[in-house]
Formats: C-alpha cells, sequence, structure tokens
C-alpha cells in the first residue's frame, strides 16, 4: 500500500459535545488530538492509523464533566481530597497560547489555565499552569505550574495516561522491580516491587514511589511496545479497575476494562510544594515501538 503524505499541521474545530478541539499533524504521520476543555489529549494516533490511547465509547464530553479518555491533567491534587476527585484542571476549560508548526520538526501547542474566582473558592491558591503538546515520532507533554500569589501552596499532579491495548491480561510492565509501592486497594499500605514484569490479572491501583525514569509496557497481541519516560515527576501510578471495578464507573462500558492500561507519570505520594513565585516543571515522554 502506498505511504500516504503528511505535512506538519494544526487543525482547530468543534468535535464532541461542540467542545473545541485542536488536531496536530507531524510528516512523520503521528497525530494527537487535543481538547481545549481539560487540555486534555484524547487522540494519539500512529501512521498506521492506529489508536494508541484508549477512550470509551461512554466518554461524555459536558463542561463539569471529566472525559474518559487519552490523558486527563490531574492538578492541584491527585484522588480524593478536599477537591472533587483528582483536582481542577480535567474539568476546566484552557486556553490556547501559543501554536507553531516547524517545516521540518516539532508541531506544538502550549494550553494555560489561570487559576480565578471560582478555582479560588475550592482551592485558594492563585496559580498558573501550562501544558505544552510536542508532537514528533514522539509525543512530549510538558506542565509547568507558576506560584503567582504571595504564600507557599503544595499540589499533587500526574498525566493520567489511558494506553489501548487489546488484552490487559497479555501485557508486561517493566522497570518497576525493586520499587516500594502504596497500595491504594490494601489501605495504602507499602510494599515491594519484587516482579521484573508486572502483569496484571485482576484489579490494580498503586503508586510507585521514586520510580525510575522509563517504564515499558509490552502488549503481546498488539505486538506493541510502549516507552513512557518521565522527568520532574516522582511517581508511576498503574491502574485498571477489571471488571467489578468497570460496572461501577458509568462513564465506562462493563468489557471495556480489558483494553485499557493507565500508566501514569505523577508527583503523588509526595507532594511538590511550590513558594511564591516560583515554577514546577515536570514532563513525559511517550514513545511507540512496533515488537
Ligand atoms: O489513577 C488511578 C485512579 O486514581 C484510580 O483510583 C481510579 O479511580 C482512577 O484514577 C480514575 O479516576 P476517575 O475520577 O477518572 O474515575
Amino acid at each position: 500500500m502506498a505511504q500516504q503524505e503528511h505535512r506538519n499541521q494544526i487543525e482547530r474545530f468543534l468535535g464532541k459535545g461542540g467542545l473545541p478541539f485542536l488536531r496536530l499533524t507531524h510528516m512523520s504521520g503521528f497525530s494527537v488530538m487535543v481538547s481545549e476543555y481539560g487540555a486534555h489529549v484524547v487522540s494519539w494516533t500512529s501512521p498506521q492509523e492506529s489508536e494508541l490511547l484508549f477512550t470509551s465509547e461512554a466518554a461524555i464530553y459536558e463542561v463539569g464533566k471529566p472525559i474518559r479518555a487519552g490523558i486527563p491533567i490531574i492538578f492541584p491534587q491527585f484522588g480524593k481530597g478536599v477537591l472533587p476527585q483528582h483536582g481542577l484542571a480535567r474539568t476546566k476549560v484552557w486556553k490556547v497560547v501559543r501554536e507553531q508548526i516547524g517545516a521540518s520538526d516539532a508541531v506544538s501547542v502550549t494550553l494555560r489555565l489561570n487559576s480565578d474566582e471560582e478555582s479560588e473558592k475550592v482551592w485558594p491558591h492563585p496559580f498558573t499552569v501550562e501544558l505544552e503538546v510536542v508532537l514528533t515520532e514522539v509525543l512530549l507533554m510538558s506542565l509547568r505550574v507558576v506560584n503567582t500569589g504571595r504564600f507557599p501552596f503544595s499540589f499533587t499532579s500526574a498525566l493520567h495516561n489511558y494506553l489501548r491495548v487489546e488484552d490487559v491480561s497479555r501485557l508486561s510492565i517493566q522497570g518497576l522491580r525493586d520499587v516500594e509501592y502504596s497500595d491504594f486497594l490494601r489501605e495504602r499500605k507499602t510494599f515491594m516491587e519484587a516482579r521484573e514484569r508486572v502483569v496484571v490479572s485482576g484489579p490494580v491501583d498503586r503508586a510507585y514511589r521514586d520510580s525510575p525514569e522509563t517504564t515499558v509496557v509490552e502488549s503481546m497481541l498488539d505486538k506493541r511496545r510502549y516507552l513512557i519516560t518521565k522527568e520532574g515527576f516522582s511517581d508511576t501510578v498503574v491502574w485498571n479497575p477489571w471488571d467489578l471495578g468497570a460496572k461501577a464507573i458509568v462513564d465506562m462500558t462493563p468489557e471495556e476494562y480489558r483494553a485499557m492500561i493507565c500508566v501514569e507519570s505523577g508527583n503523588i505520594l509526595t507532594p511538590v510544594v511550590l513558594e511564591p513565585g516560583d515554577v514546577h516543571s515536570s514532563a513525559q515522554i511517550l514513545r511507540v515501538e512496533s515488537m
């Protein structure tokens, strides 16, 4: 089959739920779709047009509700706490502040979210957070948090990657051996990972503390390997709700847990403390390889 020609470009359009989206295409044939609502990468496709990220068929595209897809941005609270689950960023409309189309290299977009009266009612800390999405043959995402207020604040954050796989029970996760983890399904008790290849055969929800820079997910049936490299994120979360968990999730169909694994880059177990005027930067690179 003749290889389709691609050129670097950015298109803007209204998509599901009437929400504004950007589609970035790279000359290599990779593309991503970013929702301005949540600064949420909802799709990442390979030159062969395979979708690499999971989206639930029951995903809801409505302001105020998180989208069960792709890479939600978690800030300033991971999980439960004083704020709604997983914080504020994923349910806010961000502003596109920069678009860049290089002739031969990257295609990128930067989105920004500022605190406002509404956010300060529930989280009384002035902030600016920016997400830069840079697409080449790999997908780079950088998160920059600025404390624009007069007092220090602390936050937790994550890039909540939903990787698409043919069958979650036929994958392995490498790079976590000898890393301590906090098991959210066992009262957050800590354990040491003994396995070279972590396999998933039931519900899993854990955060690996100070995990190595790169984690690798090999999906046998897809014959595909995902490499997740992080910087400025101390932890790696592994999550799959399995069948009973998925049944309790309204925006997920019962069998879909098989088609996803979340391997996330985050600052979760140790919150980041940010002094007034200070900036915290974190980033991840997603790569995909055939096996
Ligand atoms: O990252 C894992 C996790 O925190 C799980 O505990 C699980 O509930 C998941 O995120 C999804 O959260 P959500 O609020 O999107 O349903």
